[in-house]
């Protein structure tokens, strides 16, 4: 998962930018990018680290012009070395940069196109510099010196043929202006809006809407599935459908966790979809447990909280904060290795004592993937007290690795895989586990009148939206994704760093 952002503005757009990656900060916090054009030069300003680390004074003084794209980085594929941070930039055809939020399931064979067919070196892992590469030779195949939208339209059309997997991109082209478009399936988010100036209309796309909220933009509304938007360098925008066969299954755990409260994404608020979680959870605990004895429910902060008080409203049980946490830390699944994920927990959160103490507590949490997390926070309820602990996740059961732009675990270190819900109860060492039901995840999220009707939920059901995704390619994800691999490929960077400094 990461962020991008792009805008066609009417003056220096550089602050504009690095406001709206502050924003999407909570997309990744491993490296962040900005890449800014004018007078025929491109300027871009990239490094490993949170946006306020990576930009200073002298760097904003020189990310001049009136448009530009960025990114925040949360690191999928590829390995996580500051070479890798986007956007990523290829001088031929008129320069072109890209930012890209997503992953591609079929980057080998891309790869293998570029590099053979296209005769283009890509220089990192990163399978977002061989969609950069894919995209610019098929612009080159309209051998004009300055393109048409219809020619812009027609490299995303073809591209959409090449590429398979999630990705939302947002592009630049020197001279020219910002290129966004989102995959047939519609898998990440990305949204577009506009703000009036003085000097004229100003437009924005982003991941989440609540970027466009904060730079006093307005909606328009989401990229559709398959649909490319540019916007040129003076502020025309245009818009075109450039898949052959879009489909519109957005992925589902954008609502459970990653996305921001306040967004509107496809349509849905966030929010509301979190507070409805709450409440069907409420309803198959009621069904289940209907002589419950469940005396005071206590979110784990901080996304549960929405649903977690929405349950104790339907419940008619008081609703209490019993973990407080730590902000200055990071959030839990994006630190390699699991002693360091087990240390942190403690000092991420701590349990107010007189909330438990004697009590049957309900815990909620916004999902369960590795289960470690989970498992001391059961542990530090008893510490404290609790009579009994009873645990809910306002998502279904974690089985299946995400491979659309999600950095999920390993299947194996997946609590859930090939483990029922008592099992997973026992592990994690609670009196009773509650999951929400996957149709129920996906009623929460629909609203009334709302064209969503499927999504991708494949982390939840196994079942890959794209097609293309087998065996073979799951087991080449495992290897990549273990702990193990993840360690080596972190020393390996820094040697490479060292080395080249
Ligand atoms: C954390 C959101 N959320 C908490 C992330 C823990 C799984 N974990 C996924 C639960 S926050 S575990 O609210 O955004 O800070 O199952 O891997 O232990």
């Amino acid at each position: 998962m990461c962020g991008i952002v792009g805008i066609v503005g009417k003056s220096t757009v550089n602050q504009a930018l690095y406001d709206a990656l502050i924003v999407l900060q909570h997309r990744g916090q491993d490296a962040a990018g900005m890449v800014t054009c004018k007078d025929n030069k491109l300027f871009l300003r990239k490094d490993n680290g949170l946006v306020k680390d990576v930009f200073h004074t002298r760097h904003m003084q020189k990310l001049v012009g009136n448009y530009g794209i960025g990114h925040v980085r949360y690191p999928t594929a590829g390995c996580s070395s500051s070479a890798e941070a986007q956007p990523f930039y290829v001088n031929s055809p008129y320069g072109i940069t890209l930012a890209h939020n997503g992953n591609l399931t079929n980057v080998e064979q891309l790869f293998k196109e570029v590099y053979e067919a296209d005769l283009r070196h890509v220089n990192t892992t990163s399978d977002s510099e061989v969609l950069l590469n894919a995209f610019a030779d098929e612009l080159a195949k309209s051998k004009k010196l300055h393109l048409a939208p219809v020619d812009v339209f027609e490299a995303v059309r073809q591209l959409h043929k090449r590429c398979k997997g999630g990705y939302a991109v947002v592009s630049m082209i020197l001279g020219h202006g910002i290129v966004a478009f989102r995959d047939p399936h519609g898998i990440r988010p990305i949204v577009y809006g506009q703000r009036m100036t003085v000097k004229g209309i100003e437009y924005m796309v982003a991941s989440e809407s609540v970027a466009l909220d904060v730079l006093g933009f307005t909606l328009i509304r989401d990229i559709k599935p398959g649909e490319a938007l540019y916007i040129t360098e003076s502020g025309e925008l245009f818009t075109q459908q450039c898949a052959e066969n879009p489909s519109y299954t957005p992925c589902i755990f954008e609502y459970v966790y990653l996305a921001r409260p306040d967004s509107i994404m496809d349509g849905s608020s966030v929010h509301k979809s979190r507070m409805k979680m709450g409440e069907k959870l409420a309803e198959k605990i009621l069904q289940e447990r209907p002589n419950h004895d469940i005396d005071v429910v206590i979110p784990i902060p901080d996304t549960s909280r929405t649903s977690a008080l929405e349950l104790a409203n339907r419940l008619g049980v008081k609703f209490r904060e019993g973990f407080i946490k730590n902000r200055y830390i990071g959030r839990t699944f994006i630190m390699p290795g699991q002693a360091e994920r087990k240390k942190s927990v403690r000092q991420k959160l701590n349990a107010i004592d007189l909330e438990f103490k004697g009590k049957n507590v309900l815990l909620v949490d916004d999902s369960i993937v590795r289960g470690t997390t989970c498992k001391q926070i059961v542990q530090m309820a008893r510490e404290c007290g609790a009579k009994k602990v009873y645990f809910c996740s306002a998502a279904p059961a974690v089985r299946y690795p995400n491979v659309y732009g999600i950095d999920m675990p390993s299947v194996h270190e997946l609590i859930a895989h090939n483990r029922t819900t008592e099992e997973v109860a026992k592990l994690i060492g609670c009196d009773w586990l509650i999951y929400q039901d996957l149709e129920d995840l996906k009623e929460a999220v629909r609203f009334e009148g709302s064209n969503l009707k499927e999504f991708d939920c494949a982390v939840f059901d196994g079942h890959y939206v794209t097609g293309d995704v087998n065996a073979a390619y799951l087991h080449h994800i495992e290897e990549e994704r273990n702990d193990h691999t993840m360690a080596k490929k972190n020393i390996d960077t820094e040697i490479i760093e060292l080395h080249n400094n």
